[in-house]
């Protein structure tokens, strides 16, 4: 669905054209080719940069992000021909597909897709995976430090609980806040309804005087430090905290929670598209992706990386739930011109 008030096609090629007018084709200092790489914050580990720059000799310049709008909102602000190399999440995908904004990637140049779960591949977000590859995969859920939450904790409402008042924390990142208002009144974390939008903006104005932090880069430090008692996070995030702070606790809610997959992809205009399918090609080396997976554990894709995991990542229930629980669980999808309302409703609760 094209969408009105959001992206304008216009503006995407005026964009395009200047950056490639600009020439940001970096080739990096002292002449070395570079890949430019835009991530989420915290999603990879310094050292297989490092790896990665000796084995191939080259540089690796790393911006980060801290949800799926910032880095499109950067894509667009100047980052058009400017990264090899971006995550985003699968209902971005939708959009970036959409918008033109993808290169395509050559799968032949990418043998250690062999590695690759086919589970994780042909998704409904890119069927052919003709723009798209899994990085990690995980869910939306609930921790909690059982030293301050006495009481079960089941449910998205569990939340709004007054107990918890200002020791709640909550990811910053709008779809994951709109979607689990949403879920906590029985809706889609999808809904486009009006009406339906509308409860969920009122129900977020009455949890929004209880919230700490909306933190998306380092939500584990919150519960680590005891800080945050309940908090809407992202499982490596609960499993990185569950590692230094033995009272906390992952769940995901009865109302389902979310699953979610991360993607690698080659921006439009990437100014270094054969490094970015070699960058691709190391990540997918079954040592690197166990690496990636155990820095931050989140699920892997890779079938022959899980088998090198160490038992404490590869038996943790936050990182890989029992697929019932899974079943339930509500993937995102792009909600076109909803879009415009979702980003005022977060603007709104975030004053
Ligand atoms: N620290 C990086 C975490 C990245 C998680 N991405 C989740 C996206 C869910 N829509």
């Amino acid at each position: 669905m094209k969408r009105t008030g959001g992206l304008s096609t216009r503006l995407l090629i005026v964009a395009a054209v200047i950056a490639l007018a600009l020439g940001t084709g970096i080739t990096g200092v002292e002449g070395a080719r570079t890949l430019n790489l835009f991530n989420w914050s915290d999603y990879i580990p310094q050292d297989v940069l490092e790896d990665f720059e000796q084995e191939f000799g080259v540089r690796v310049n790393h911006d980060t992000y801290s949800n799926n709008e910032e880095m499109m909102a950067k894509l667009l602000a100047g980052g058009i021909g400017l990264y090899d190399i971006a995550v985003p999440s699968d209902y971005m995908i939708e959009v970036l597909i959409e918008e033109n904004l993808l290169e395509e990637i050559d799968l032949d140049r990418i043998p250690n897709l062999r590695h690759i779960d086919p589970l994780y591949l042909n998704t409904p977000f890119d069927p052919d995976n003709r723009y798209s590859l899994p990085y990690m995969w995980g869910t939306t859920g609930i921790a909690y430090n059982t030293k301050y939450v006495t009481e079960p904790v089941t449910s998205w409402n569990d939340l709004w609980n007054p107990a918890y008042r200002g020791r709640v924390l909550l990811l910053d990142d709008s779809r994951e806040v709109i979607g689990t208002a949403l879920q906590a009144l029985g809706y889609s974390r999808n809904s486009t309804d009006p009406k339906e939008l509308d409860e969920a903006r009122l129900k977020m104005r009455e949890l929004a005087p209880h919230v700490l932090a909306y933190d998306s880069d380092q939500p584990k430090n919150f519960l680590v430090s005891e800080e945050a008692w309940i908090a809407l996070i992202w499982n490596g995030d609960a499993a990185l905290a569950m590692e230094e702070n033995p009272n906390i606790r992952y769940v995901l809610p009865v109302e389902g929670g979310g699953i979610w997959q991360d993607n690698l992809v080659i921006p439009k205009g990437a100014p270094n598209k054969d490094l970015a399918h070699e960058f691709i090609n190391f990540l997918y080396r079954p040592d690197i992706s166990a690496r990636l997976a155990i820095d931050n554990p989140y699920g892997t894709p890779n079938k022959d990386a899980y088998d090198l995991l160490p038992d404490w990542v590869r038996n943790n229930p936050a990182t890989y739930p029992d697929p019932e629980a899974l079943q339930r669980a509500e993937w995102l999808t792009d909600v076109g011109e909803a879009t415009v309302i979702y980003d005022r409703i977060y603007t709104e609760i975030k004053r």
